[in-house]
């Protein structure tokens, strides 16, 4: 059963990508006892069909935990899963990513929508050359302007969690930390690049919850390592 704020318990979660070819061993580290949600979805090539066989793969591969799906195409959204994550491009220069998704989704889906498993995650995207920096045509982001998008988060959009975007690369500790000082009720998740102990430890006593994705397709052996090593 999902309870609303179960997430704010979450240290270490993994994140799939319907797109990519999992790793049968992936299926067998998501069940490590550290991994305390798996979320799926990403930010190319994502569909119903795609989307609905991973969540099927995970939960066949007997993953007890909560089984969230971020949504990033209107038409992927499936209903086999706990609650859905739902990303607010802050730093997008196209509004479509803010609120133009948002709006088409909830014209088409209307009352069937349970708000209260929708999660709102105010992204902050960090790495303009990820897929997702792309996609969204991310604008730079400083360390005054990281610190200053988390206080409209906070003060002014009101949602609950900040994720600092970085995919594909280890992020800034300097942003991190500056972020993370200027967020104070509000929960910060990480990714981005943790690939070694260190890397995690660093950036989990910056932040709530760290994320990570591409270690489980480009090498599952080393992410086993890294979430046995955790806390
Ligand atoms: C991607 O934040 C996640 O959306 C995790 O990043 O894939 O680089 O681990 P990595």
């Amino acid at each position: 059963m999902w309870e609303c704020d179960q997430w704010k318990k979450w240290r270490l979660v993994a994140k799939l990508d319907p797109d990519k070819a999992l790793p049968p061993q992936a299926l067998e580290i998501i069940r490590d006892k550290n991994i305390d949600a798996v979320m799926v979805g990403g930010s190319q090539g994502i569909n119903y069909v795609n989307t609905q066989k991973l969540v099927q793969l995970i939960r066949e591969s007997g993953f007890t935990g909560p089984l969230v799906q971020e949504i990033s195409a209107e038409d992927a959204v499936i209903t086999g899963v706990d609650a859905h994550f739902i990303p607010l491009a802050l730093n997008s220069g196209d509004v479509h990513w803010l609120t133009g998704a948002h709006l088409g989704a909830i014209k088409r889906y209307g009352e069937l929508i349970r708000w209260d498993k929708i999660l709102a995650e105010g992204y902050l995207i960090c790495n303009g050359s990820s897929a997702a920096g792309q996609i969204t045509g991310a604008r730079e982001v400083t360390i005054e302007d990281a610190v200053a998008y988390a206080i409209l988060a906070r003060e002014i959009f009101r949602i609950p969690l900040l994720y600092i975007e970085y995919s594909g690369v280890f992020g800034d500790l300097e942003l991190i930390r500056a972020v993370s000082a200027a967020s104070k009720n509000m929960r910060l998740f990480y990714g981005g690049g943790v690939k070694t102990p260190d890397q995690l430890n660093k950036v989990a006593s910056l932040v709530d919850t760290v994320v990570i994705g591409n270690i489980f397709y480009e090498n599952p052996a080393q992410a086993a390592e890294l979430i046995k090593s955790y806390r």
